[in-house]
């Protein structure tokens, strides 16, 4: 057993950019220790630097092992790249992207890189305020890029992947013929559209029904207008040209009143989540506690659970004003 640092000792680390102390301090954050929460604390306020880009589409379109990719041509420009994969089926963990150990070492290898996957499942329902969290401990850590990977299937992944300054939806041929970002109501979200696997014939037909697709929509003259970038992560084709893709995203956001209304809109997100987060575990103490009358009279059927859970809020609200 090795000695329990506390939090506040890592923090020095961190912002050193040590990676242990990274990856102690991203675990804790989602274990939730309350030993941790001033720190994150004190983490947030000095985060803010790093781009964040958001990686999303459904499973199976390629976006792991092309941000594989990615990460080596950030690499090739300098950045520093930290990855955060919300995806319990993630290669990551399994050590290889693109079934390719070589190149995987070379990412895990390179101190400029830092891979992380947190469980989608297990954390309860605190995964999104605990990505974030992870992404403001690698920001502070010095990563100035910081992606996070999630699936384009159920709305925290969703929202996870728009909590951030440039979202890529990435589709892929091959999986039905229709486009699924559509059917997943992912469109709305991308500020770069990729289609990857473009080594594949059919991706072509991917690309024009996309392209077909977005013209179909309104927007504002003055809007971003996502671009679609077709990738292949096997040829390596087209990962340039997304990097591009992101790089003109951040500038055209930086000077304009869109950065501080996406900075706002993600900062609405985070109040969210981590206000679900605090009124849940108010809720299971205060539960614990005190449900027993109003279960045993809910066994009975002598309420309703509607009924019943309003009382027991109703209580909880009326205990806050009267108890200590
Ligand atoms: N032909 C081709 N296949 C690819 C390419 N990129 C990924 N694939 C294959 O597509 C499959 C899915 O790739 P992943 O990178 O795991 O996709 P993902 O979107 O991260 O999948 P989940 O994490 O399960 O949602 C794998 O079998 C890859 O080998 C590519 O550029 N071309
Ligand atoms: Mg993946």
């Amino acid at each position: 057993m090795t000695n329990f640092v506390p939090s506040a000792q890592l923090l020095p680390r961190v912002l050193a950019g040590d990676i242990a102390a990274i990856a102690r301090l991203i675990s804790r954050a989602e274990a939730d220790t309350p030993e941790v929460r001033t720190v994150l604390c004190d983490i947030y306020r000095r985060a803010g630097r790093a781009h964040v880009i958001g990686i999303t589409g459904v499973p199976g379109s390629g976006k792991s092992t092309l941000v594989g990719k990615l990460t080596s041509c950030l690499r090739r420009h300098g950045r520093r790249v930290a990855v955060v994969a919300i995806d319990p089926s993630s290669p990551y963990s399994g050590g290889a992207i693109l079934g390719d150990r070589v190149r995987m070492t070379e990412l895990t290898l390179d101190p400029g890189v830092y891979i992380r996957s947190m469980a989608s499942r297990g954390a309860t329902g605190g995964m999104a305020r605990a990505a974030l969290e992870a992404v403001d401990i690698l920001d502070v850590a010095g990563f100035d890029t910081v992606i996070i990977e999630t699936v384009g299937v159920g709305q925290d992944e969703v929202e996870i992947a728009k909590a951030s300054h440039t979202t890529i939806v990435v589709s892929a041929p091959g999986l039905g013929d229709e486009i699924q970002a559509l059917k997943a109501g992912l469109l709305e979200v991308a500020d770069v559209h990729a289609v990857s696997k473009c080594d594949r014939s059919d991706a072509n037909r991917t690309v024009t029904d996309l392209k077909q697709m977005l013209a179909l929509g309104v927007r504002a003259a003055d809007a971003w207008i996502a671009p679609v970038v077709a990738t292949s992560a096997y040829s390596g084709d087209g990962i340039d040209a997304l990097a591009s893709a992101i790089d003109a995203h951040r500038r055209a956001l930086a000077p304009s009143e869109a950065l501080a209304a996406r900075r706002e809109r993600i900062a609405g997100f985070r109040l969210l989540k981590t206000a679900e987060n605090l009124l849940l575990e108010e809720l299971r103490g205060w539960t614990a506690r005190h449900a027993a009358g109003l279960s045993a009279s809910l066994a009975a059927r002598e309420t309703d659970p509607y009924t019943g859970a309003q009382q027991l809020i109703d209580r909880l609200t009326e205990s806050r004003g009267t108890s200590p």
